[in-house]
């Protein structure tokens, strides 16, 4: 399958790797928009948000648990941080894996337009 993140997974094209475990891998995103912006991703390959069904509760409620984990784990869980789904067009997804941004570091604006 021709999907850069599923080659991100694979190991076939390198990342900033900081969490991986049998369901996500999480990397720090190429183009960052605060101090610490990381993509948290399930392994298998789901395109948008729309594709999920029922039995991928888990995985998805998983990369939830990876993004408060990883906010704990570089001391800004406190302060507070957010995480975003992007989903097709009027979202803004460019890339057709799901990928929970975790953005945190600084206070963040709102709303994101
Ligand atoms: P979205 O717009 O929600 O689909 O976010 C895609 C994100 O993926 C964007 O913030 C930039 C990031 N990204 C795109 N290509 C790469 C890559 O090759 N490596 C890494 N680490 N991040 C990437």
């Amino acid at each position: 399958m021709d999907c850069l993140f599923c080659k991100i997974v694979a190991g076939d094209i390198p990342a900033n790797k900081i969490y991986e475990d049998e369901l996500a891998v999480a990397f720090m995103d190429i183009n960052p928009q605060a101090p610490f912006h990381a993509l948290i991703i399930p392994r298998q390959h789901l395109a948008t948000l729309n594709d999920i069904s029922v039995e991928d509760r888990e995985v998805v409620g998983h990369l939830h648990w990876v993004a408060a984990k990883l906010a704990a784990d570089h001391g800004f869980a406190d302060d507070g941080y957010r995480t975003v789904f992007n989903c097709n067009r009027h979202g803004g997804q460019t890339v057709y894996h799901i990928h929970l941004h975790l953005l945190g570091g600084k206070p963040l604006g709102w709303p994101p337009y």
